[in-house]
C-alpha cells in the first residue's frame, strides 16, 4: 500500500482544510477530532508520510517515533487530562481493517476528561 496524498489529515498538514489545533512541534501536529467519542478526544498525527504504526515503526527515523510518542504526553498535559495532572486518559491507534482504520495517515486518539469506559467492546 503506498501513502495517499489526498487523504484527509494530509490535506490538514498542508493546511489545505482546518482544525481545532491543539499542539504542533516539529514532529507532530495535534487537533480536536471532528466527530468527538467522548468528553475530550483529540488526535495526534506524525507530520511524515505514514499509513499506520507498521509503516511508522518500520521507516521513521528514531527521532520521530520519539517525537510522536512524546507528542501523546505533552498533548494530554495540555488538555489537562495526564496522569501528572489529573486522572488520565486512553491513547489507541487503529491500524488497517481489522483495526477500524479509516484515515490512512498514522494517528493517535486520546480518550478523557471522564472514565472511557471498556477497552474494547
Ligand atoms: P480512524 O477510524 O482511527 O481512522 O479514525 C479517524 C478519525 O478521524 C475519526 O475519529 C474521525 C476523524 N476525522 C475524520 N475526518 C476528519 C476531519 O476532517 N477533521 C478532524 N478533525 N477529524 C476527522
Amino acid at each position: 500500500m503506498t501513502y495517499d496524498d489526498n487523504n484527509i489529515f494530509a490535506k490538514i498538514l498542508r493546511g489545505e482544510i482546518p482544525c481545532k489545533k491543539i499542539y504542533e512541534d516539529e514532529y507532530v501536529l495535534s487537533f480536536h477530532d471532528v466527530n468527538p467519542q467522548k468528553k475530550i478526544h483529540a488526535l495526534v498525527i506524525p507530520k511524515g508520510k505514514y499509513i499506520n504504526l507498521d509503516d511508522f515503526n518500520k521507516n521513521a527515523s528514531e527521532k520521530e517515533i520519539v517525537g510522536l510518542m512524546k507528542g501523546i504526553s505533552i498533548v494530554s498535559k495540555k488538555l489537562g487530562i495526564s496522569s501528572e495532572v489529573a486522572h488520565g486518559y486512553r491513547t489507541l491507534s487503529n491500524i488497517s481493517e481489522h483495526g477500524g482504520q479509516e484515515v490512512p495517515h498514522l494517528h493517535f486518539h486520546i480518550f478523557g476528561g471522564e472514565s472511557v469506559g471498556k477497552m474494547v467492546q
